[in-house]
């Protein structure tokens, strides 16, 4: 009895004392605060068995190790004996026994990556058995272990078979060589380019445990705005320092490949993918890469976009230039994921449309091992899109998701927002391009057109900040692009809940008044930033705050007027057969639900129709009344989750608390900010006044058109 005492005053005073500042991220392994779960543990495990050396296997027992001695506070032994309580870690290969026990059914569906995690006798003992084929299979099942106990579930009844939908499951650095990070608001590059490949940052570990521990298999290093210096050989031993870290984690290394490389560090005239020195050229470079990183993943290719070099610049096609690249790397194994997020710079065609039509013709012409990476929404990253017109669209070619986890459109890393619901949202809808299992989860996972490669791909939001990602929570939308690119099917609530009790708390009321924070969210920051289908009204260049009147960018098509042609009938950009009639790039049935201003989500309507500003809304309210509602409704929102979260200070550390205090803080002057200076500039055209009974905007449209900020981040 005395001793529990100890241990709960010990716990007590364990997590209030210990200032927090998240560098730990959700494997934070702190003793078990609840009395009865960890009894349980306690009782249930008592010593660790692995029957092999091999770099992943002792990358999953070390884990085990840190992670069962925390949450149990008391030390897990690793040792060869079986003992009542033992974790036994291993594959069909060293453990016989693995066979009789599960069927080779079940195994071969593990593939390389999934895992079972069983509790069973024996030889008379009661073990838990987490096994693989692979050796990084037994890896991810040692992490959905302490998963299980971090979040304090029960672990007496095991019988666990788990394997990823998706293959690859990657995050993308837009870093550049000197440190910077494109759109990166967490602080500089974490790949310390200087002092490596002598220093190895115990960051690149910590990393990799991480991207471990959600199933994250590959990383891109370096920007999709590429810089050849990184393929030439000094650099290339600096990447496979960081391959050798990431490789006993079981992820692979993937760099960006600049088209004109050949030019810039070859010494060649051209770098036209159809010429034979070219070709050479990236023959040799690939097989230089493999001799310094034997287990490197392929290239990422940003090519004719945005002043990208590429195929074009030399009359080829976007699958000239990938299948070049592809048969460089074929060879040893490697792959091409090749993006689809271009726009031409003379094309006067609606920029929603562009993507589909340089690639959706090409389809078929791409070598196996080119997979074509897609962002979710046919603009770039908004609020809200609707689903990329490609997905669907391209049957025999695998087609990779990319989401967008560093926050360019949704307030940097200063605002609250859990992506899974945007997420999902792609996910889930039905492209109509199958009768049936069309939506695109299915499509990116392979299974619609019956695909061997998939991926999914998030654009990482990691920089040096201690806590990673800047936002505390920002930590949620890189766990969950591991976790959707594992499973899918897990809804929101589901990875909001895990992400939580990991990261901060199991204590009920502070797990379920953060997860309705989280889940509502994303819909909060459509409201006062754009809603009803409002998109990419945002400041020009940084992107940071409002500026829906900007019309001054060299192109039309990065000035907000561009998106939502605010006129005295009405606002939104009509892409319907009346319109640029993009709408015809989606199946009948999408494209007729669309195209119907009746019959068309209205959380989407501006996307597709010019709406007028007295147009009835399904509340019937007009469109301007349904405007103004939307964004106060989206500050009053931010209020809420301020109230909420001031209830939450003696759940959790004071140092997360006050952070995360402040920076809602902030998001509600923002918030504040986007609905008045929208509400007020789009009053110019409607003619309309802001309906009674709502606070009057504090600022005339004159001061926020006057606001500047040259050291906005970028
Ligand atoms: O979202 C836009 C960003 C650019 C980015 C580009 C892309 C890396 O504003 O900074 O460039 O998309 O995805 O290529």
């Amino acid at each position: 009895m005395k001793k529990w005492i100890a241990v709960i005053i010990g716990i007590i005073l364990f997590n209030s004392i210990f200032a927090e500042n998240g560098y730990n991220l959700w494997l934070r392994y702190n003793v078990i605060d609840n009395p009865t779960f960890l009894q349980q543990y306690r009782q249930q495990i008592s010593s660790i068995s692995c029957p092999s050396d091999n770099g992943q296997l002792i990358a999953a027992h070390q884990e085990l190790q840190k992670g069962l001695s925390g949450l149990l506070g008391k030390k897990v032994p690793l040792q060869m004996s079986v003992i009542n309580g033992t974790v036994m870690m291993g594959l069909p290969s060293h453990l016989p026994f693995i066979k009789t026990l599960v069927s080779d059914t079940v195994l071969a569906r593990l593939g390389n990556d999934g895992f079972i995690i069983r509790t069973i006798k024996h030889e008379g003992k009661n073990i838990t058995l987490i096994a693989g084929n692979k050796e990084a299979g037994v890896l991810y099942g040692a992490f959905h272990f302490l998963r299980l106990l971090q979040t304090q579930q029960s672990i007496q009844q095991l019988n666990i078979i788990s394997a990823p939908r998706i293959d690859l499951r990657i995050l993308n650095h837009w870093d550049n060589l000197n440190r910077t990070v494109e759109r990166g608001y967490a602080g500089g590059s974490i790949w310390d380019w200087q002092r490596l490949p002598g220093y190895l940052d115990q960051r690149y570990y910590d990393y990799a445990r991480a991207n471990a521990s959600i199933g994250i298999n590959g990383t891109v290093l370096t920007n999709v705005n590429a810089n050849a210096m990184i393929l030439t050989e000094p650099w290339l031993q600096k990447v496979a320092a960081l391959a050798g870290i990431f490789r006993q984690y079981n992820i692979k290394v993937y760099l960006t490949a600049r088209f004109s490389a050949p030019v810039e560090i070859g010494k060649l005239k051209t770098a036209d993918p159809l010429n034979e020195e070219v070709k050479k050229w990236w023959k040799d470079k690939a097989d230089e890469i493999y001799r310094i990183i034997p287990d490197f993943g392929g290239f990422l290719v940003k090519a004719n976009s945005e002043g990208q070099p590429g195929p074009q610049n030399y009359q080829r096609t976007h699958a000239d230039g990938a299948n070049m690249l592809a048969d460089a790397v074929a060879p040893h194994g490697g792959i091409v994921m090749w993006r689809a997020f271009v726009y031409s710079s003379e094309s006067p065609e609606d920029r929603f449309k562009q993507a589909y039509s340089e690639f959706k013709p090409l389809d078929g012409q791409f070598r196996k091992n080119v997979l074509i990476q897609v962002k979710n929404g046919p603009i770039d990253f908004q609020p809200r899109e609707p689903f990329h017109p490609l997905f669907g669209a391209m049957g025999q070619t695998p087609l990779m998701m990319e989401y967008q986890l560093t926050q360019e459109y949704l307030g940097f890393a200063t605002h609250l927002v859990y992506e899974a619901p945007l997420f999902k949202e792609v996910l889930n809808a039905d492209t109509h391009s199958k009768n049936n299992g069309g939506n695109v989860a299915q499509i990116i996972d392979g299974t619609a057109d019956a695909h061997v490669l998939s991926g999914m791909a998030g654009v990482a939001n990691i920089g040096s900040d201690i806590n990673w990602t800047g936002h505390p929570f920002g930590q949620a939308n890189w766990y969950t692009l591991g976790r959707l690119a594992w499973d899918h099917t897990l809804t929101s609530a589901q990875i909001a809940n895990e992400w939580i009790r990991q990261t901060f708390s199991n204590k009920k009321a502070f797990v379920d008044t953060v997860q309705q924070l989280m889940l509502a969210s994303r819909e909060i920051i459509v409201n006062y930033m754009t809603p009803l289908g409002l998109h990419h009204i945002m400041g020009y260049g940084h992107h940071y705050g409002p500026a829906p009147w900007y019309n001054k960018a060299p192109r039309a098509d990065w000035n907000p007027v561009y998106f939502h042609k605010a006129d005295s009938i009405g606002i939104g950009f009509n892409r319907t057969t009346s319109g640029s009639n993009a709408l015809a790039q989606y199946q009948p049935a999408v494209r007729k639900q669309f195209e119907n201003i009746n019959t068309c989500p209205e959380n989407m309507l501006l996307w597709f129709h010019h709406v007028s500003w007295n147009h009835k809304m399904q509340s019937g309210k007009t469109l301007w009344e349904a405007l103004c509602e939307k964004y106060y409704n989206g500050v009053d929102s931010v209020r809420w989750m301020q109230r909420s979260w001031s209830k939450l200070r003696s759940y959790i550390d004071e140092e997360r608390f006050v952070q995360i205090q402040q920076l809602l803080n902030i998001q509600e002057q923002e918030a504040v900010w986007w609905r008045n200076a929208c509400l007020l500039y789009f009053q110019t055209f409607s003619g309309k006044p802001i309906p009674a009974g709502y606070e009057k905007p504090d600022r005339t449209l004159e001061y926020y058109m006057g606001l500047s900020f040259p050291y906005a981040p970028n």
